[in-house]
This record gives structure tokens, sequence and C-alpha cells, in this order.
């Protein structure tokens, strides 16, 4: 006799194949186009956190008018909502002007955002880089310290442009530093302070020929990858370099330059993150550029393309475009078969969460162990309140998370 996919199986195949089928409405696949996020943002860092992309940037204006910090959030990398101040100086009482550059870490259940304030321009003046913490990867945050984590030059670097680095073996380091040098240190388990280096050092000095400001680390195939921007972020030639290291220390030899201005395009493309994508295995690179004739100096845009190696692991040059990259969700991307959903007014997406919903209970009716759990969003800048979730079948057929 022949015998059929169980009850599950086949309405989890259903779910999927709706999915993709909304997905490419017209055949073709959404991009997101460039600029991804509307209004003059900087420096964003990207990541994933909680099954969805994330960008945290700086808000490009005045610096007395740089006193916050937005977020922006997407399942797909094509439609991004907007979370406002997400991180508010006022908040901070150290903190007053130049607000800059976040970096953003999960550990522990918390997310910890560095930042840099007040552009300080020598030891006497207030500011640095200083540390928020959250429970959730759209804030509030709230000033960790009371005070800045880093306040003073050393080696040269001005405490700004900080990047929390996560090695292999699950140690944080802070890389930070602008005015051409750049120094790694340790972080302390709760990210209140550094743990000495062995030979009595905190700081490490680790900047390579070009750098200038805005480091970046990740580690891929054993091999760590150093990028750094160069030139000057007001003008056309700012610039993304990179350097392989064997150590989140180096030493770092430049290999050359990955992005820059093209001139049919946008010009002063830099300041970048590196996004991987682990389900499409795709690599993104999310770096600001402003646009052609532009002449205030704040008029910086977020924008978002491919990023490719060589066979041999190189950087291979990134074409910036107008196009930007195609939709990614990630909800394609559950190595467990999983089915993410993000639902509100206007998504079109109730029915996702409703598919789950549904998924969850027919496993239930037939004697699965089904933990249920949902993430109530308010998002006030929209007004509206967004639910995000995760059911995931985990192990085949019959246990489901839906978060
Ligand atoms: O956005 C403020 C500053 O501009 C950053 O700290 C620098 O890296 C440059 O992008």
């Amino acid at each position: 006799m022949r015998r059929f996919p169980p009850i599950p199986a086949l309405l989890a195949i259903t779910v999927a194949a709706v999915s993709l089928v909304s997905l490419h409405v017209g055949g073709q696949t959404p991009r997101s186009g460039n600029p991804i996020l509307a209004g003059w943002y900087a420096d964003p860092e990207a990541h994933i956190f909680e099954q969805e992309y994330w960008i945290y940037p700086t808000y490009s204006a005045p610096y007395g008018e740089q006193t916050f910090l937005d977020a922006f959030s997407s399942s797909d990398l094509v439609s991004w909502t907007k979370h406002s101040r997400v991180l508010d100086a006022a908040d901070v009482t150290w903190a007053r002007r130049a607000v800059w550059a976040p970096s953003v870490a999960e550990k522990d259940g918390r997310y910890y955002l560095f930042f840099g304030a007040n552009d300080i321009q020598n030891d006497s003046q207030v500011g640095g880089i200083g540390v928020a913490r959250a429970r959730n990867p759209g804030g509030p945050f709230e000033d960790h310290l009371g005070r800045p984590l880093v306040d003073k030059f050393v080696n040269g670097a001005q405490p700004i442009d900080p990047f929390v680095f996560k090695d292999e073996d699950g140690t944080y380091y802070l890389i930070y530093g602008g005015w051409r040098h750049c120094n790694a240190a340790r972080l302390n388990a709760d990210f209140t302070g550094f743990v000495p280096f062995p030979d009595g050092t905190t700081f490490k000095e680790i900047t390579p020929s070009g750098y200038v400001e805005g480091s970046f680390m990740f580690v891929k195939d054993g091999k760590y990858y150093f990028m750094w921007s160069e030139g000057g972020w007001t003008g056309p030639n700012y610039a993304v370099a990179y350097a392989i290291g064997s150590s989140p220390f180096g030493p770092f030899d430049r290999a050359g330059r990955i992005l820059q201005q093209d001139p049919a395009i946008a010009t002063g493309a830099g300041h970048h993150s590196i996004l991987h994508a682990a389900g499409s295995n795709r690599w993104y690179i999310v770096y600001h550029r402003r646009p052609l004739g532009e002449t205030d100096r704040n008029h910086r845009v977020v924008c978002i393309d491919e990023m490719r190696f060589d066979v041999n692991g190189a950087i291979l040059p990134v074409v910036i475009t107008k196009e930007g990259v195609a939709a990614d969700p990630l909800r394609n991307q559950a190595s467990d078969g999983g089915l993410r959903f993000l639902s509100g007014p206007g998504r079109g997406a109730w029915s996702q969460e409703k598919a789950c919903t549904i998924w969850a209970a027919v496993h239930s009716a037939v004697g699965c162990s089904v933990t249920l759990k949902r993430t109530m969003r308010a998002d006030h800048e929209q007004e509206q309140t967004k639910r995000t979730g995760w059911c995931a079948l985990n192990p085949l057929p019959c246990s489901i998370v839906l978060s």
C-alpha cells in the first residue's frame, strides 16, 4: 500500500510553498533598492538578532543634533521598520552631542550597545566610548556605567567608532579608534571594564597601514578579516580597505580597497559592517555613501550590496548599486525547517502567523509537545502593534517552538 506523508508534514510543505509564492509575486524576487533606510544615517552596523536583521546607524546631522540613535529591523532586507531613539543622550548623564557609530553585541540574553559621544579632542574633555544595555535588540538601551568606558586617548586613538568583536573562543574584544589609530582591548565578563593582557597592557595598537577609523572584524575559514575606513568621511574618497591576520591582533598587512565611490552611482562609500546570512550563505556589506552632487557633508545614506570572495578567500571589490540586494528572508534560513513570521497591519503577513498557529495546533493534536511563545512589540512610530515570532520543528516531526 502506498504511504502518504503525515498531515503535519503536508501542512508544513504547504506553508513553506505559500511563503515562497508570496515572495515571488510576478515571478520577481523583490530587491532592497539603495538606500535601504529613509533619512540621513551613517556608520551602519548590521546584525541578525532574534531571527531579524537589525541595523544600528549614526543619525547623520550637525554634531549638536546627534543626541540619539535609531535602529531598524527587517525580516528580509527589503522592508525596514524604524525603532526611534533606542538610545537617547538625555538618559546618559555624560553624553551631550556627537553620538556616533554604535556597535551592538548580545551576551547572556542582554544586548549591549557601545557608542561614541561628545567627539572629545583631548584627555581633559568629558566623553569617549560608552556602553548601554537593553533586554531587547530594539532597546530601550540604558547607560550601563554612568560614565564612559574609554575616556582617554591611548596610543593616539581618539575614543570613537567602537566595534565589539566576539572571538571563536567566546572572548569579547573592543576594537576602536579614530585619528588614524586603532586599539584592541579585552572586555571583562559584564562589559564594565577590561582584562589586561598577559604582558600587563590593556590596549594593544593594531593599526594597519592606511587606517583612519571605522573598524570591523570577522572570522571566516579560520582567518581574521580586519576592515576599516580610510580617506576623509566628509569627502568623496572615503573608502573601505582590509587585511587578513591569524589572530585579532594581526599583524595586519593591508590587502587593498574593496569599497569606494563609483562616479556613476555615489561618492564617499565607507564606514561599513558585514552581514553573513548563514541560511543563504550570502555575505553583505552595509555601508553609507553620499548621493551624487551632494554638498552637505551630513547627507549620508545607508546602503547594502553583496560582498564576494575569491577561491583563496580574498575579498573581491564590491560593486555598489542602485538596486541593492535580493530579498533574503530569514524564515527560509531555518536549519530545522521552521517558519518565521512578522505580522502587522499593512505587511500582508497576518496569514504567516496564522499558519504557525495552525501548525502548532495540528502537532499538538497528534500528541507532539508544543512550546508556544510570542514576542509582542509595540511600534509607537507606526502606531501599531507588531508581533514577531518563530515556529520550528525541532526535531522533526514532533516538537514545535513558537517564540
Ligand atoms: O558619523 C560620525 C563619524 O563619521 C564616525 O564616527 C566616523 O567614522 C565617520 O563615519
